[in-house]
């Protein structure tokens, strides 16, 4: 058992996972036919003519994506409706038939690039559009379609595949080969990590609501991997009688009561997609999200060991709407404000007894009133260990409080100390004008302990 638990401690990430890791925060598009609809599920049947985006500029789009600080766009090139955002040869449902003749993958690929962003693209396999959905041929269209896209613009950092399917027990049952699609990215961008609810480069993290598991664990067991082809009934583990597979939602993915009996291991972490409004398209009458739900979301999804990929909806003109603006400038300055000055430290590593159980002594150089976060980060090129670890403070008398328990780090973990939103945390009070030290115990790990930075804001 001891020498499965390290086994599963240095299971690595890709170079490729490892930049996208890097990038943190990014930007869903959804636009279409919906947009025109006020639809959330168009059923392709939808008139090309209505898609008329009169002030289209993706330029716009990227200013709104920099300015919250994200690092990344990635476009509906083709929604479950199968109308493409690109004219692409292989349908006449696209933009080449609508009022809008321009290719907005390219419009929008061509911005990032100016920008200084990367571009990647979101591709539904669930057409409802295509007169092959259902049949072998859907495949060879598929492919066809990914080719497009993979071939004719630029860098793609990202291929989002949504295993969304709505068909139900008597609709159209397509198999999907995801093995062939996942080929022709490996050709054509080796460098674009693939995203599906299974992986197998990062895959969903069970809900679209903002909220993160107690531990999330970036390596997890591989019957994971192919769930989704489960789901459509192909792929090698395709047998449903077996209990080998496990779902995408499941609580303890990655925890050891689960990779303990797993078949095997694999290195797939885990991203936050939410809209920034109710729904993934714009609707005129829906709101954005709270400054407060949106920042709580970039702690569970960045501060977590996770990404955050938070859609932006363009409006029917093509553009971001004003309201989104705002709402993105708040959570950058929210943002700066509370991550934007560290709190200088020096830190002492104590080897525990065993090599799992490292205590990190930091000394503040100047007494603090508060401290509101403190950010730890794995150095997870060698893998996810941290099990548990806790954070304590010292009092004037030399006592010993402990203020944060916590799971998992991995790639980020930001420990609130205290909610900004909220009132002082209580056990702080008869220390907080004399903070000076902290440690943090990490309490198991499942290999020596790698700690890659200790912030404190
Ligand atoms: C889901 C889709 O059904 C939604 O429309 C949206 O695209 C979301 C990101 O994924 O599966």
């Amino acid at each position: 058992m001891m020498k499965f638990i390290k086994e599963a401690a240095n299971v690595r990430p890709s170079k490729k996972q490892l930049d996208w890791f890097e990038m943190e925060y990014y930007a869903f598009i959804h636009f279409g036919p919906n947009t025109f609809t006020d639809k959330e599920w168009g059923d392709g049947s939808e008139n090309p003519e209505i898609f008329n985006p009169t002030k289209l500029d993706c330029n716009q789009w990227v200013e709104a994506i920099k300015l919250a600080g994200m690092k990344g766009m990635v476009l509906t090139a083709k929604h479950h409706d199968g109308f493409c955002l690109w004219p692409s040869k292989y349908t006449e449902h696209s933009v080449k038939n609508s009022p809008y003749r321009g290719d907005i993958v390219k419009e929008a690929a061509d911005a990032c690039r100016k920008g200084g962003i990367k571009f990647g693209f979101y591709l539904s396999p669930w057409d409802r559009n295509s007169k092959y959905y259902g049949t072998p041929e859907y495949n060879d269209y598929f492919c066809n379609q990914l080719t497009e896209l993979l071939t004719e613009y630029g860098d793609i950092f990202y291929v989002w595949f949504d295993n969304a399917c709505g068909e139900g027990p008597n609709g159209k049952k397509q198999i999907y080969d995801f093995p062939r699609y996942f080929d022709l990215i490996h050709k054509h961008q080796p460098n674009a990590v693939i995203f599906n609810d299974f992986g197998p480069d990062i895959r969903w993290c069970g809900n679209e609501a903002g909220s993160a598991r107690h531990a999330e664990w970036a390596v997890v067991p591989s019957e994971l991997c192919y769930y989704g082809e489960i789901q459509t009934g192909a792929g090698p583990m395709a047998d449903q009688g077996s209990l080998s597979w496990i779902y995408s939602t499941e609580k303890e993915l990655g925890t050891m009561a689960n990779i303990l009996y797993s078949k095997g291991l694999v290195f797939a972490p885990s991203e936050i997609d939410i809209s920034i409004r109710p729904g993934w398209f714009w609707h005129e009458e829906e709101e954005p999200h709270s400054l407060e739900r949106l920042f709580k979301t970039y702690l569970a999804s960045v501060g977590s060991n996770s990404s955050l990929n938070l859609n932006l909806p363009p409006t029917r003109e093509g553009l971001i709407d004003k309201r989104d603006i705002q709402r993105l400038k708040e959570l950058k300055e929210l943002l700066n404000s509370e991550f934007g000055k560290e709190i200088a430290v020096t830190i002492e590593k104590v080897q525990g007894e065993p090599i799992t159980q490292p205590i990190y002594n930091i000394v503040l150089q100047e007494p603090v009133n508060s401290i509101k976060y403190v950010v730890l980060q794995e150095d997870i090129a060698q893998g996810q260990r941290v099990e548990s670890f806790r954070i304590l403070i010292g009092s004037p008398s030399g006592h010993q409080y402990p203020i944060y328990q916590g799971t998992t780090i991995g790639y980020k973990k930001i420990c609130q100390l205290q909610n900004p939103f909220a009132e002082q945390n209580p056990l702080l009070d008869d220390t907080r004008t004399t903070i000076l030290k902290i440690q943090i115990q990490i309490t198991s790990a499942r290999d020596e302990v790698l700690l890659k930075e200790i912030k404190l804001y």
